[in-house]
């Protein structure tokens, strides 16, 4: 195998024996043929939909399938590899609606070749065989390793943005034209293109996910109101309990509604926790906290968790036997021998709950307040901007990101604690788990930590940037806010694309660098965008604020 995807990929390299996240060749392999047929599926799709030919089913599957190999979210060979089956009998079928839509516009169709004449077996042996032959390190080998990293970054960037698109399809919001692009950037992949070709193209996934990611605030915002800050408590409350996980705010919402009147009790876990701001879920009065911290404590956590586990999307880690009969997943999330809820009935989940013990006492009370999206931000813009002018409010600081397991990310915690008091700071994801329980305090009324919600919250933080230039009538890049980044998957990529797609420069990006960018491709990054790696908290304030 070799995957250098995620932040975690073995010695800053690739992965080649086994997935340091628990990732097993076999599976590795799989999920490169499962991108492989989405570029066969797309080299048809693509034209079809230039001719105003689309196909719903075709569309949701090229999303499903990108964001199944999102690094911590589908572990499970067989459906992999089921996948790449169902993708090849769409391609045949996207290949038919290609060309009835060149006989409806009297044109020939074009014969392609490649990704979209590709014929494998297709049981599992005769497919597994084919893997070698399509592998990034061939690629690599053929076309450099600028080429192919960058072609990688590109991937990366569009399974990010399959991720958003495909939860707010989820919630019934839905953009043809944004399906079309992902076919188109999938197309363009299955040729061979220059090193400045694919840094345009990786732009281009950027604005892709800006778009995605709007979809998805309006899907969010739409199902469940406009979040609100909100106090979140951060310690048990006596009773049975479930915690939820992963990101999709509509199977959190379902299992409220489940579960309500049945005398257990809902925890957020990890990239959930922004879910208390929205008020169409915090309605719930069985949802009562938060628990534990970012994704990557989770064997801990969940051993200790007297409860059943709920896991929506990435990121999933091996789970202990302890913990095994009381975890679940559902929509995309898969472990092997994990049990699976497709159908959106959470009842094994909640007689796991009641069968468990539960927390038999109330711990010490303890909150913090989330619930900063930018409706809530925009309305004391006028106050922030105010604050600026009269020095209260020296910079805005944005610690954003993934967290992560790897040692280094301390830097993160340090930083913020070294952001000076006539600062705020601006957080989302999950890498704020490194800082979010400490007590910043207030300037004027407003706090000094504002926590914007998820990763795709970064639609939020940029709608305020720009709230914010266009009130002190400046370019994005001359005000004084900065980004500090952490980055670990592959939504992580798509927003700093979207970032650079946006002109933002001087983002400051940790812990180590995304290993498929080589020394030549950083060059231009760091030429076009001044993009820069993480120092030492000390070194990067005084830069910041020296600046
Ligand atoms: Fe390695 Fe990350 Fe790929 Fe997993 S997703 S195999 S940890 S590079
Ligand atoms: Fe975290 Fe996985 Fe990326 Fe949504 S939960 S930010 S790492």
């Amino acid at each position: 195998m070799f995957c250098y995807q995620c932040e975690q990929t073995a010695k800053g390299e690739g992965c080649t024996v086994h997935g340091v996240c628990g990732k097993d060749p076999r599976t590795a392999a799989m999920q490169d043929l499962l991108v492989h047929v989405c570029k066969g599926i797309s080299m048809y799709a693509s034209r079809a939909g230039r001719l105003g030919k689309v196909d719903k089913d075709i569309d949701a599957f090229i999303l499903e399938a990108l964001f199944s190999t999102i690094t911590n979210v589908n572990f499970d060979y067989q459906t992999v590899a089921d996948l790449v089956r169902k993708g090849l009998q769409l391609r045949d079928r996207a290949r038919e609606v290609y060309e009835r839509a060149c006989k409806d516009a009297g044109k020939r169709p074009e014969n392609l070749e490649g990704p979209a004449s590709w014929s494998p077996p297709t049981d599992n042996e005769g497919l597994l065989a084919e893997a070698e032959s399509i592998s990034v390190k061939k690629r690599i080998l053929e076309r450099g390793a600028d080429v192919a990293g960058l072609e990688e970054l590109v991937t990366y960037g569009l399974k990010g943005a399959a991720a958003y698109a495909d939860h707010a399809m989820i919630l019934g919001v839905e953009d043809e034209e944004l399906y079309g692009a992902f076919s188109e950037v999938l197309d363009y992949l299955a040729e061979e293109h220059s090193p400045n070709e694919l840094v345009e193209m990786a732009l281009r996934v950027g604005e892709i996910n800006l778009r995605a990611m709007e979809l998805l605030d309006r899907a969010n915002t739409k199902a469940f109101g406009d979040p609100q800050p909100t106090r979140v408590r951060i310690t048990p409350v006596k009773g049975k309990a479930i915690v939820v996980s992963g990101h999709d705010l509509k199977d959190l919402g379902e299992l409220l509604r489940q579960t309500e009147g049945k005398g257990i009790n809902v925890y957020t876990h990890g990239e959930m926790l922004p879910c208390h701001g929205y008020p169409g879920l915090n309605r719930f009065d069985h949802l009562v906290g938060n628990y534990g911290g970012a994704w990557q404590d989770q064997q801990r956590e969940f051993d200790e968790f007297p409860g059943a586990i709920l896991m929506t999307t990435n990121c999933i880690q091996k789970p202990r036997d302890s913990y095994r009969e009381r975890i679940f997943t559902t929509g995309l999330v898969q472990w092997p021998g994990v049990r699976h809820v497709s159908d959106g009935d959470f009842s094994p989940v909640i007689a796991a709950a009641l069968k468990a013990d539960g927390f038999e006492e109330d711990g010490p009370e303890r909150y913090i307040t989330v619930g900063f999206g930018h409706g809530t931000v925009l309305g004391v813009a006028d106050k922030l901007v105010d604050m600026v002018e009269r020095g209260t409010v020296r910079h805005f600081f944005l610690i954003g990101g993934c967290d992560g397991a790897k040692s280094g990310r301390n830097y993160y915690t340090e930083l913020s604690q070294a952001v000076p008091d006539d600062c705020l700071i601006l957080t989302l994801a999950c890498g704020k788990y490194r800082f979010n329980k400490l007590e910043f305090g207030e300037v004027d009324g407003i706090p000094r930590l504002l926590d914007v919600g998820q990763c795709n919250d970064a639609y939020s933080a940029i709608r305020i940037a720009s709230a914010l230039a266009e009130a002190f009538e400046v370019d994005v890049n001359d005000l004084p806010l900065s980004l500090v980044l952490s980055w670990y998957e592959q939504k992580a990529v798509a927003i700093l694309l979207t970032l650079f797609h946006l002109g933002v420069r001087d983002i400051r990006l940790g812990p180590s660098l995304p290993a498929c960018l080589t020394p030549s491709t950083l060059n231009v990054l760091v030429r076009e965008f001044d993009v820069k790696p993480i120092s030492t908290p000390e070194e990067d304030i005084a830069a910041i604020l020296g600046a």
